[in-house]
């Protein structure tokens, strides 16, 4: 399977190293898309509109692509927002997984029967929930 991987960056980078411990994860059985989401090395400034231009076709590219995507949204994040609306519009299965005592999803995912919404609390639990949706 093709995943797109969607954590935030702009949004903030709180939690980059456990966007990349669960791409690696990921890739021990499928393809992950999105590798760029967990790189810590990478800057997160703005870019210039061409930059921002080629991530937004290629991301948008990759949306359409994929077979399914996985979200972690505690770190609310506006592209990730946008992300899980376009492949919403592409029919593509999304599950989005959250803590809850650190973040209100917002309405517009809780409130949307699309969207498959997992709340969780240990990075081994969301290993687990992640391997289950695979299955
Ligand atoms: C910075 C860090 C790693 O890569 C970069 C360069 N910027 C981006 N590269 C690839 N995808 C990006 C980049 N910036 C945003 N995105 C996409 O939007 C990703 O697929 C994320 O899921 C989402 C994050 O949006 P913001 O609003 O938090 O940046």
């Amino acid at each position: 399977m093709k995943i797109y991987f969607a954590g935030s960056i702009r949004g903030g980078r709180s939690d980059a190293a456990l966007y990349h411990d669960i791409i690696e994860h990921i890739k021990e059985k499928d393809i992950v898309l999105t590798e760029q989401v967990g790189d810590m090395s990478h800057s997160v400034k703005e870019g210039s509109f061409k930059d921002d231009g080629q991530i937004y076709a290629k991301d948008t590219a990759w949306l359409r692509e994929c077979d399914m995507v996985i979200a972690e949204c505690t770190a609310p994040s506006l592209g990730v927002g946008y992300e899980l609306a376009y492949a919403e519009r592409h029919s593509k299965p999304v599950h989005i997984f959250y803590r809850p005592g650190e973040t209100s999803l917002s309405a517009m995912f809780k409130g949307n029967p699309y969207f498959m919404i997992h709340p969780y609390t240990t990075k081994e639990e969301l290993i687990s929930l992640i391997d289950q949706i695979r299955e």
